[in-house]
């Protein structure tokens, strides 16, 4: 489901849910994200689109990325603990400053594919990006993720969306670490996201009002590129 509204003629996105479902639980899901779209705080949307399609590939299960929270009083805090870890991780400087950029950037929806070591964005598509779907998470692990969050975020289906996506996308070889920063003007918590170091959720990644917000991937080249956003954008995964 995508909701939105057209506001001095450009199109802001106000809500966005997907899922895979059996057939017989549709129709109470499709009222669920009807709902989620009209009641949704960002206000009633103009446009609502509903896409369902039938999966014919076979579905993957992918384990959650354990989940910590890191407290950072300020938004350069937050930089350098995050940078530290991606350096860790073998990520270069060249790197993660094009990371930064493409979040500073807001332009994109999707995530940009980040070379770790030459820092080159290498996703063929750079005004629309990788965008990672076909996921969902399992019902028990939902409610253990929930659990967990609950008094650390005013909003924990956010929450349960970015862990399914950082699980799929950590899932691949091919991906060293990932970093989001939300383009909600007041979802102030980001994460970066790896194999290594699971899903950190960081506060105060950025400023209250600050108009910034996108994914990037670091990966490991030479990479069967096509193969990789193919695995991202089209194989179905539900994360247990
Ligand atoms: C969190 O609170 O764990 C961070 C969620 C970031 C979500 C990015 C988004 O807005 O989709």
């Amino acid at each position: 489901m995508r909701a939105s509204r057209v506001e001095h003629d450009k199109e802001i996105h106000i809500s966005g849910a997907e899922g895979i479902y059996k057939f017989d639980e549709l129709e109470r899901f499709l009222k669920k994200f009807f709902k989620r779209a009209t009641e949704h705080p960002n206000g009633f949307p103009d446009k609502i689109f509903f896409t369902l399609e039938k999966i014919k590939e076979q579905i993957q299960f992918i384990k959650a990325l354990p989940i910590k929270t890191v407290f950072c009083e300020t938004p350069e805090k937050a930089k350098e603990i995050i940078n530290e870890h991606l350096t860790k991780l073998g990520i270069s400087e060249k790197a993660i400053t094009t990371g930064w950029n493409v979040i500073k950037g807001q332009k994109m929806r999707g995530a940009a594919l980040i070379d770790c070591l030459t820092g080159v964005r290498i996703e063929p598509n750079k005004e629309r990006g990788v965008r990672v779907s076909r996921i969902h998470m399992d019902k028990k692990r939902k409610i253990q993720v929930l659990r967990k969050i609950k008094n650390l975020t005013s909003e924990p289906q956010r929450v349960i969306e970015a862990v399914t996506v950082a699980s799929k996308v950590a899932s691949c070889s091919e991906v060293v670490a990932e970093i989001c920063v939300s383009d909600n003007l007041n979802y102030t918590t980001g994460y970066i996201a790896s194999k290594e170091f699971g899903y950190l959720r960081i506060t105060n990644i950025k400023k209250h009002g600050e108009a910034i917000g996108g994914r990037a991937f670091f990966v490991k080249t030479p990479l069967k590129i096509d193969k990789l956003i193919k695995f991202l954008e089209k194989t179905p995964v539900i994360v247990i």
